[in-house]
């Protein structure tokens, strides 16, 4: 399999692209074609990885997409300007996946706005099927198991089903109301080990959904080591499959499900079986989680219109 990373050169890419030779995305057996790539200005940077500034060369025949490279928001930068850029890179590199990569290739957008970039790549590449357009959010998925097993002292493995709904971003609904905690008297509602509804509902959504912004205060950048980890449990749930009555959060296209508006990337509780996500359905929402779930499709929305209002 040939798989692209972009923004090779950067923090995410460093981590991410050893993963992926090792087998830790697509699995030890599988043989992979490595395509990296990144901008002029880092092609210094890049000798030390091999790789390519050309978007087609890099492009060609790729089976797995994961879009790492983007345009950060810098010190004194309006959200437009940062959605401007990142618009324009994503709708070039729409094209070029549209024109040169192989049929029925996937695609994780990790760069930030996640889910916009992602929506923008889908609206610029209309060949390819929208349900192979997904963005990255099972990075804040697993920081979510990670703080129930801590919480719980239990292992993180032994945590499941959380999901995340809706951006990648400080809105989104960390949710632990079908999750569960494997223990040596069955699966418990991780609600009813916590047996804490105020922390439930307030420090760990908070925790969360601020993570990423605790990471940057502590290292003074963002997280690498995890979203690569993170990028590389996506690709591999969604080519490999889930485990049987495991859900994990991905980025897709919505169809209305859970009444979140179509036409938005948004993040739902999926499970992936030969190389096919399907969204979880008929889990019950309470107000709660009805409210969270509208303001983080809002705030899709206008990061949707901002978008669009770029390409005018
Ligand atoms: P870095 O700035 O270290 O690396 C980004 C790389 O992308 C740079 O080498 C840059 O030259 C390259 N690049 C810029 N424009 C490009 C283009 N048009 N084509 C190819 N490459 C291009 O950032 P890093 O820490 O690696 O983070 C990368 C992106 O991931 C950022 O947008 C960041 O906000 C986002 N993140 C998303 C996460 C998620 O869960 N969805 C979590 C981690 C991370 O914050």
């Amino acid at each position: 399999m040939r798989v692209l990373v972009t923004g090779a050169a950067g923090q995410i890419g460093y981590a991410l692209v050893p993963m992926i030779a090792r087998g830790v995305m697509l699995g030890a057996d599988q043989p992979v074609i490595l395509h990296m790539l990144d901008i002029p200005p880092a092609a210094e940077a890049l000798n030390g990885v091999v790789a390519t500034t050309d978007v087609v060369e890099a492009c060609t025949g790729v089976n797995v997409a994961v879009m790492v490279g983007g345009f950060p928001r810098k010190e004194g930068m309006e959200r437009k300007d940062v959605m401007s850029k990142n618009v324009s890179i994503y709708k070039a590199q729409a094209s070029a996946l549209e024109a040169h990569a192989a049929p029925n290739c996937k695609v994780l957008v990790v760069a930030n706005p996640a889910n916009t970039n992602a929506l923008i790549l889908k609206e610029f590449a209309p060949s390819i099927p929208e349900r192979n357009v997904t963005c990255l959010t099972r990075l804040d998925h697993n920081r979510a198991l990670g703080q129930i097993s801590e919480r719980l002292n239990v292992q993180v493995c032994d945590v499941k089903n959380v999901i995340i709904w809706g951006n990648h971003s400080s809105t989104q609904y960390p949710d632990v109301n079908h999750a569960t905690v494997k223990t040596s008297s069955g699966e418990k509602p991780v609600r009813e080990l916590v047996a804490d509804d105020e922390w439930l509902n307030g420090e760990f959504i908070t925790t969360v959904q601020q993570r990423g912004a605790a990471i940057i205060k502590a290292r003074k950048l963002s997280s690498a080591l995890s979203a690569a980890s993170s990028a590389c449990d996506h690709i591999r749930d969604w080519v490999l499959g889930t485990a049987e009555g495991t859900f994990v959060s991905m980025g897709v296209y919505s169809d209305g499900s859970y009444g979140v508006p179509a036409g938005l990337i948004y993040s739902f509780p999926v499970t992936c079986s030969g190389g096919e996500w399907k969204i979880v359905q008929g889990l019950p929402i309470d107000e709660l989680s009805r409210k969270k779930m509208d303001a983080t499709a809002q705030e899709l929305s206008e990061e949707k219109a901002l978008a669009y209002s770029c390409l005018e």
